[in-house]
């Protein structure tokens, strides 16, 4: 997967992006990142890329002109088509399965705005894809492109680690996870649960499973319509909620 980055900020991007899983698929060739900074792209002798809006009103809005030369320069190197992402409030709400779907992709372009947005213009021209990543305020789309491209990166081939896809791929029925523990045995004056202790894989597998019901009904319930229950732990389930 490659992605390109048109932003005002091309250093917090890749900054953001080096460490940990994906600095080493980024190593390893399986990701590329480029961060392209819209600033390059302006034609004014100050480098300035915002002006005033037309018609009044507060702060600044980014002008089409290097905005549209930037993707151009991008989709040149592409040598094809690809999608471009604009990163915005007014977008589709960002989902595991959206992730999905982007990941068949082999490149995405995320277009980050920061003002209060982009000329209209050059949207209409360029953008495929309008995406939020949640109803919350922040001060630009480069924190939501880079959950984005973190999200989407492990479900590229070779990202995660066996165990890590196994994971993925393993169906969880739409549950939440169950408590995990380590050494020590005993933390605090808390032990680990005793069953955990017992080598008996079955009851390990039957508690956990139990604890998943129990955390989705505490703290997700409005996931339990969708969760796979057999019949037992609908009756585990029952117990919970008279109880
Ligand atoms: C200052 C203009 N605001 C009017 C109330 C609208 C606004 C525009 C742009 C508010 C924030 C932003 C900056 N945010 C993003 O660019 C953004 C974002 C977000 O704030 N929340 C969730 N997803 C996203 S994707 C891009």
């Amino acid at each position: 997967m490659r992605y390109y980055v048109l932003t005002l900020f091309p250093e917090m991007v890749e900054q953001g992006l080096k460490t940990s899983i994906l600095g080493r698929a980024q190593s390893q060739g399986l990701i590329s990142l480029k961060a392209v900074n819209i600033r390059d792209f302006s034609e004014n002798k100050h480098g300035h890329v915002d002006d005033y809006p037309y018609g009044g009103g507060a702060g600044m809005v980014m002008q089409p002109g290097p905005v549209y030369r930037a993707c151009e320069a991008v989709e040149a190197e592409i040598g094809h088509g690809a999608r471009v992402i604009y990163m915005t409030p007014q977008g589709r709400v960002f989902d595991q399965n959206m992730a999905k779907e982007l990941a068949k992709e082999e490149e995405l372009i995320f277009l980050c705005g920061h003002y209060e947005g982009i000329d209209e213009r050059v949207l209409e021209q360029k953008v495929t894809d309008c995406v939020s990543i949640g109803d919350y305020v922040l001060t630009g789309g480069e924190l939501p492109a880079m959950v984005m491209i973190d999200c989407i990166s492990r479900l590229v081939p070779g990202v995660l680690n066996n165990d890590q896809s196994a994971e993925i791929e393993s169906f969880h029925d739409n549950l939440l996870e169950y408590p995990q523990y380590t050494r020590p045995e005993e933390f605090m004056g808390m032990r680990v649960p005793e069953v955990l202790l017992s080598g008996h894989h079955a009851n390990i597998e039957r508690w956990r499973r139990e604890e998943s019901i129990r955390r989705t009904l505490e703290r997700r319930p409005d996931l339990l319509p969708d969760a796979h229950l057999t019949d037992r732990e609908r009756e585990y389930l029952d117990g919970l909620q008279k109880g």
